[in-house]
């Protein structure tokens, strides 16, 4: 397991392109756990910004043409770099622009990590699911089977959130449990887990670093949700914060592998 810890004594710096709802919170969750964020969506820099970082985010939760053509100049010189590349298609089925997107940004870039809700993921296999805009909404199909049919499509992680998160390469898989079911009633946390990923990531790329990341962010949820709703986002900020000051191995209890 790779420890938060380890994340913030690297201080990584994660290179955003991502949605208007959740620039700042994810700004700023990057800073509480010690990374280094920096925002930049302008085609004209995308290149420029994304050699400099340690890892890269595409986030397609409010995509426009100009923020795409940045996501797609990032992607590809991240890809020449050998730069991670974490993904997060936010609505992916939502709408045919964003699906068409989605599978441009995955023919043309090769990501790292696909952070997804099971809903998103449906929409990326081509499977049936009623998805309900950037939420996860329900459906019947086997979400462990879907994320490993499209962590093998594309060659990549894929790491699924929702009551259990599933993290799978296609080939071997692991489920985490915990966190709380109130981290879908505010905005960004999955925006802002993806990043988490990225850091975690490029510390140390392996399929380690995301489960890490995933067992990490469900402690960071089960005490942002101890006190009032209204406090939850504080409450993730100061988590981020105290449990990536721990320079212990993180818990490995909420995992099983299979
Ligand atoms: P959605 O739009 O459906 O909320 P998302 O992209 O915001 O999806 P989430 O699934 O909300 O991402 O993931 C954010 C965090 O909340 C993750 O740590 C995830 O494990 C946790 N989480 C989500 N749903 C539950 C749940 N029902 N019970 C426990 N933890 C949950
Ligand atoms: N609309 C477009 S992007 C966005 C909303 C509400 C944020 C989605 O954030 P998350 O982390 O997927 O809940
Ligand atoms: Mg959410
Ligand atoms: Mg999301």
């Amino acid at each position: 397991m790779i420890t938060s810890y380890e994340v913030r004594q690297k201080n990584p710096l994660i290179h955003c392109i991502t949605n208007i709802v959740v620039a700042n919170f994810q700004a700023n969750g990057l800073l509480a756990m010690g990374a280094s964020p920096i925002m930049a969506d302008a085609p004209e820099e995308a290149s420029d910004i994304a050699r400099i970082a340690n890892a890269v985010v595409l986030n397609i939760g409010t995509l426009n043409q100009r923020t795409v053509d940045a996501m797609v100049l990032a992607g590809k010189t991240a890809n020449q770099l050998n730069i991670p590349v974490v993904f997060d298609p936010v609505g992916a089925g939502a709408s045919p622009y964003r699906l068409t997107t989605t599978r441009r940004l995955l023919k043309e870039i090769n990501m790292s990590v696909i952070r997804c809700n099971a809903g998103e993921l449906a929409a990326i296999a081509g499977v049936d699911w009623q998805a309900k805009g950037v939420d996860a909404g329900a459906g019947q199909a086997d979400v462990t089977a879907m994320a490993k049919h499209v962590a093998s499509t594309f060659n990549t992680i894929v790491a699924v959130t929702g009551e259990k998160d599933i993290v799978t390469d296609g080939l071997q898989t692991a489920a985490i449990l915990g966190g709380d079911a109130r981290l879908t009633q505010i905005t960004g946390a999955g925006c802002l887990l993806s990043a988490v990923v990225a850091a975690f990531y490029c510390t140390r790329p392996s399929m380690e670093a995301v489960i890490s990341a995933m067992t990490f962010y469900k402690r960071v949820g089960e005490q942002a949700v101890q006190g009032t709703f209204g406090d939850i986002v504080s409450h993730l900020m100061t988590a981020l914060f105290e449990l990536s000051q721990e320079d212990e191995h993180e818990r490995n209890t909420h995992n099983s592998r299979f």
